[in-house]
């Protein structure tokens, strides 16, 4: 018989709490049969259906480990990707909105990162001198790359393990999509400032120049994330007249400035864990994704701990937020039926392309 299928449109129409009813329903109707994953930025009416709950890393071993048939990664599409590459053949990974994509990841594609390669094949030898490092943040295709050409895939809470790696194999890196993450790594690692280039995808030759090029250690691909690009150095530095003994923790995603001017820097994960161990008493001022930080805050209001977020406007990750109590719900009731929606399913080639890069990390971080 076949499955019956819902329309998007009849969930549009409905509210919050009657998505939330039809969301719990399904979950019980399904049991094992589907896992839900959330990540730390979605919004609270979606996280809180969420079994687990991580960075794309975490919520992508979960994937892989879990025995689920269904996977619903609320989350945005390059992390389903990860899940879809990572869990087994018999599982399905669901993106409840197709449109939640990253717009930092969306600044790197396969046809300006291989014109890139052809470019720098006419200054070096790319196959011989650089590594292809993407961050996580990235689309299939370019982990793919990677895979190819002897590269590797990082996340905010491995990169600095990655470089190393990459380094003790050839002497150059060309990270992308993001330049803050790579620079922001790089000076940690000791790499001044001047041997890191920033390379300009809308420019011949990245804007620079052979001998920028012959001299960088690593070329950072001018590629940011639009939240994180929001807070700068003067939230701190007003953060710090009103509150001397106040600590400050950022995200590596963002601009060298910010990370250079807070306490600590680290990915999601290290921030939840840093705050979170903190003593009664500690005032935060932490430079990430608005929504992880309000949960954050009510977490450790009773705990007497004061968590603030950076900006001093509302910013958050809006494709992050673009599922919504409603797609969760359409994609939920379809899966009762045995009707799968948005499925994300990497081709079989560049899948295993992928993976190699993925795997890779997973071993050398491990
Ligand atoms: O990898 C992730 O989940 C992202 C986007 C950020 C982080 O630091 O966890
Ligand atoms: Fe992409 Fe930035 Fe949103 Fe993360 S917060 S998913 S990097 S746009």
């Amino acid at each position: 018989m076949a499955a019956t299928a819902f329309a998007l449109q009849d969930f549009s129409r409905l509210d919050d709490a009657a998505c939330d009813e039809r969301i719990r329903a399904a979950k019980a109707a399904l049991g094992e049969r589907c896992v839900i994953l959330g990540h730390h930025y979605q919004r609270d009416e979606v996280f809180a259906h969420a079994d687990f709950s991580g960075d794309s890393l975490k919520l992508s071993k979960q994937a892989a480990e879990c025995d689920a048939e269904y996977i619903v990664f609320c989350g945005v599409h390059f992390m389903a990707e990860v899940a879809d590459i990572l869990s087994r053949p018999e599982q399905t990974v669901i993106l409840p909105d197709m449109a939640a994509g990253c717009s930092m990841a969306d600044m790197a594609n396969l046809r300006n990162v291989e014109r890139a390669w052809k470019e720098l094949a006419q200054v070096l030898d790319p196959d011989e001198q650089v590594t292809p490092v993407t961050y996580i943040n990235s689309a299939a295709d370019l982990k793919a790359f990677c895979g190819r050409h002897g590269g590797i895939v990082c996340t905010s809470s491995n990169a600095r393990g990655v470089l190393d790696w990459s380094f003790s194999r050839r002497e150059k890196v060309l990270f992308f999509p993001d330049q803050h993450l790579g620079r922001n790594t790089g000076h940690d690692m000791g790499i001044p400032l001047d041997e890191m280039v920033t390379w300009d995808f809308d420019k011949p030759m990245g804007g620079l120049t052979e001998e920028e090029i012959r001299k960088a250690r690593i070329i950072l691909w001018k590629g940011f994330c639009s939240v994180h690009q929001m807070f700068h150095p003067n939230h701190i530095d007003k953060f710090r007249e009103q509150h001397p003994d106040g600590l400050v923790i950022s995200h590596p995603e963002n601009a060298f400035e910010v990370c250079q001017k807070s306490d600590y820097v680290g990915s999601t994960e290290t921030i939840l864990k840093t705050v979170r161990a903190s003593e009664p008493g500690t005032h935060w001022l932490v430079g990430t994704e608005l929504n992880l930080v309000n949960r954050l805050h009510n977490e450790m209001a009773p705990k007497g701990v004061k968590v603030q977020f950076m900006s001093p406007v509302v910013c958050m990750c809006s494709t992050m937020f673009r599922t919504d109590p409603q797609h969760l719900a359409w994609v939920m009731d379809n899966l009762v039926e045995d009707h799968v929606v948005n499925r994300i399913r990497v081709p079989e080639d560049e899948a295993r392309e992928a993976k190699a890069a993925l795997d890779l990390m997973l071993e050398i971080t491990a």
